[in-house]
């Protein structure tokens, strides 16, 4: 499967096309001019078509998409501040005239089409609430580094999630004020950004159906990320969020939502974020729905500790299947562990924090673990399963460190 080859394919070749570009702000072509570590050149789009700055002691960039740094995280609160927040990308940042934005409802489960613009939605009564976007493949370059299985597409380490404080309106009220019929079963947003064209196959606009119980449940539609309009990277003028569901479900700048009484798909829901390979049927799982568990330090990756001291090391746990219950952490390569000081903020859609002091002795290549248990009671494994396009990677990463002679 030349997953990963498509995506390169998609960036190199670019995806917008020259109208779709014109109507959106997105140039023609995203800039094959500027160096691919994604610095802007002479006014063009960088390389990757986002449009916030990315230094790189923040992010890692790959292809049209980029990885926060965990280091970017010590020493900042709960929420990810939008600067370092990661951005995954399918084509193309839009940028969009919210003047002209319509957000327009259609589709069999709702009486009548009904159109909504900016102010109207800011008008109605809104929510605000901390929730975490994972992108599925996070964890996914694991699979190779430790289990040394190849799969295919964006290799994330652990930097493919953030936390932030969304405010915006409950899906549900929107729903219900554009007359939603009691047989609706699927609710499915399409993004305004270019199509996602790989390999030849114009797979048309991000689009990924949600079923009508998780649509009334949780779901916001949002316009505020952490206190602000939404970045352009994050969605604006308006996203959905899907609290503990996978990233691709957070639908970003979204033009149109379908509400059908009949079952909706797309290659989101039939080719991309499925389980194939490995155990899993032929035809694939069941299209992937809630995040699984995972655990960050808030350190480089192969960071230079000193020996002979004292150091706290902070992280993060998070799982789509409840609140964070305990984190264990081993110094040792997993012969012993030790239980984790948890603090701050305990929301289950987020994350939780904590920390655990180490005295390194022994100078040289160390390996720090750290696992988590969540109110489902699942722990975090040593292996996760296979499957061929790397997703939902959950198992104990193995966080390499040296500890030097300060
Ligand atoms: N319209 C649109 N929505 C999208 C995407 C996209 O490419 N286009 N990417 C999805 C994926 S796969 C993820 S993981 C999240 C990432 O959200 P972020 O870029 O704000 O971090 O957005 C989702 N929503
Ligand atoms: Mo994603």
């Amino acid at each position: 499967m030349a997953y990963d080859d498509l995506i390169r394919r998609t960036t190199r070749a670019g995806t917008a096309t020259p109208d779709r570009a014109a109507a959106t702000g997105v140039p023609a072509d995203p800039a094959r001019t500027s160096p691919p570590d994604g610095t802007a050149s002479g006014g063009r789009a960088p390389v990757h078509g986002i449009v916030k700055p990315l230094p790189p002691e923040l992010f890692v960039v790959h292809d049209t998409n980029a990885e926060m740094r965990w280091e970017a995280m010590r020493g900042i609160g709960y929420h990810v501040p939008a600067d370092r927040f990661f951005v995954r990308n399918h084509t193309v940042t839009p940028i969009i005239d919210v003047t002209a934005w319509r957000l327009l409802l259609h589709g069999s489960g709702l009486r009548a089409p009904r159109a909504f613009d900016y102010r109207e939605l800011l008008s109605m009564p809104a929510v605000t609430r901390d929730v975490a976007i994972e992108c599925a493949g996070n964890g996914r370059s694991l699979f190779t580094t430790q289990q040394r299985q190849e799969v295919c597409g964006t290799p994330w380490r652990l930097g493919g999630i953030g936390v932030a404080r969304w405010r915006g309106v409950p899906l549900a009220a929107v729903l219900e004020r554009a007359g939603l019929r009691p047989g609706a079963v699927d609710v499915m947003a399409t993004g305004l950004d270019p199509a996602y064209v790989a390999e030849g196959v114009d797979h048309g606009r991000v689009r990924r159906a949600i079923p009508i119980a998780k649509a009334l449940d949780d779901v916001i539609l949002a316009y505020e990320m952490n206190g602000h309009p939404l970045p352009p990277d994050h969605g604006y003028p308006v996203r959905l969020i899907v609290p503990s569901w996978i990233g691709l479900a957070s639908i970003k700048w979204v033009g149109d939502i379908e509400v059908s009484a009949s079952p909706l798909t797309s290659p989101w829901s039939t080719e991309f974020y499925r389980m194939f390979g490995g155990d899993h049927p032929a035809r694939g799982s069941e299209p992937l729905t809630v995040r699984d568990l995972r655990s960050a330090f808030e350190l480089p990756w192969g960071a230079a500790l000193a020996a002979g001291r004292p150091h706290v090391l902070h992280g993060r746990s998070w799982s789509g299947g409840g609140r964070i219950t305990g984190v264990e952490v081993s110094l040792d390569g997993g012969l012993t562990w030790q239980r984790a000081l948890l603090h701050g903020a305990d929301v289950a859609a987020a994350w939780r924090r904590w920390h655990i002091t180490w005295n390194p002795r022994a100078t040289g290549p160390h390996t720090l673990l750290a696992r988590a248990a969540d109110a489902a009671g699942t722990v975090q494994d040593e292996r996760t399963p296979y499957n061929e396009l790397g997703y939902l990677f959950g198992a104990v990463a193995h966080h390499p460190v040296t500890v030097i002679n300060a």
